[in-house]
């Protein structure tokens, strides 16, 4: 530990990487990885499926072209471009919106964890609209609709949650690779498979269990290991993203877990301070003294 913090102290590590510092900088959030692409992946269950993958590349293409419209265009601007998408049409797509001002994005493919998290810090939600392959229902390795809108939409849509969500996304703003490797181990235990109790009762919540019926019996079995969350313990715990977790983090309640990671976030050495404006969706980034 001692080794890491005198590493982050050495001036390489001052150079902040660059991140986006208004809603619409978010187009230039766009790296994909090409991990589960089915043209690529001889697993992906699309792999041999040629109307599949054509149908991918179109709605990958749609996805590309969008761009942010500035909210200053009668303030409807980014709903009127979302309509041009089929899936964003659904009277779901309102709903985070009116609830919590999370706005949902078209995305390509899977993301960086970098540009993913920090849209988060923007209330912006990038999501995936095309559909898993109907070899296999119940569980896909990579995000699809059912997922985002199953499991995503309906938890952006609680105060907590979302102020939670936000918090993880400020807290990667210009963060070394280390920590945002952390924050998205995090992100993973928490808003993807977490569970938190209610009344006593587990339940789970994160979108991961709530979109994949499989997994979702599995996390509320006796089989899977179950241990408090905690943020420093989750953001190193190992994972894997290719079928069921062995181990989920359970929350006492949302506010409980934003406390907790608040905390945990307060820790991250940064050399400045950011603050989210809502009126003009833009961060103010202040210098530590
Ligand atoms: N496994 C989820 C499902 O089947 O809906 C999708 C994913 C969640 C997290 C990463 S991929
Ligand atoms: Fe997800």
């Amino acid at each position: 530990v001692r080794q890491v913090s005198e590493d982050v102290r050495s001036p390489v590590e001052h150079k902040v990487p660059w991140f986006p510092r208004k809603v619409s900088d978010l187009d230039k959030c766009h790296h994909l990885v090409t991990k589960f692409d089915p043209d690529l992946d001889l697993d992906h269950p699309g792999f041999s499926d040629q109307v599949y993958r054509q149908r991918r590349k179109q709605i990958a293409e749609i996805a590309f072209q969008y761009r942010q419209v500035l909210a200053a265009q009668g303030g409807c601007g980014p709903v009127a471009v979302a309509t041009r998408f089929p899936v964003w049409s659904t009277p779901l797509k309102r709903l985070p919106p009116e609830r919590t001002g999370f706005q949902l994005r078209p995305v390509a493919g899977l993301l960086s964890a970098r540009d993913f998290l920090a849209s988060l810090a923007f209330r912006v939600f990038q999501c995936t609209q095309y559909i898993r392959h109907a070899s296999s229902p119940m569980h896909s390795p990579e995000p699809d609709c059912c997922h985002e809108l199953l499991g995503h939409v309906p938890m952006l849509a609680d105060r907590t949650f979302a102020q939670f969500s936000q918090d993880i996304g400020l807290a990667s703003l210009g963060a070394s690779d280390e920590e945002i490797e952390k924050l998205s181990t995090l992100y993973w235990f928490t808003v993807e498979f977490g569970l938190c109790k209610q009344n006593g009762e587990v339940k789970a919540y994160g979108a991961g269990l709530l979109s994949s019926y499989g997994e979702l019996l599995h996390s509320l079995s006796e089989e899977p290991e179950i241990r408090a969350f905690d943020p420093e313990a989750a953001a190193v715990q190992p994972y894997q993203d290719q079928t069921y977790q062995s181990v989920y983090f359970v929350s006492e309640s949302f506010s409980d877990a934003k406390d907790k990671l608040r905390s945990y976030a307060s820790r991250i050495q940064r050399p400045f301070s950011v603050k989210f404006d809502p009126y003009t969706r833009a961060v103010d980034v202040l210098d530590s003294p």
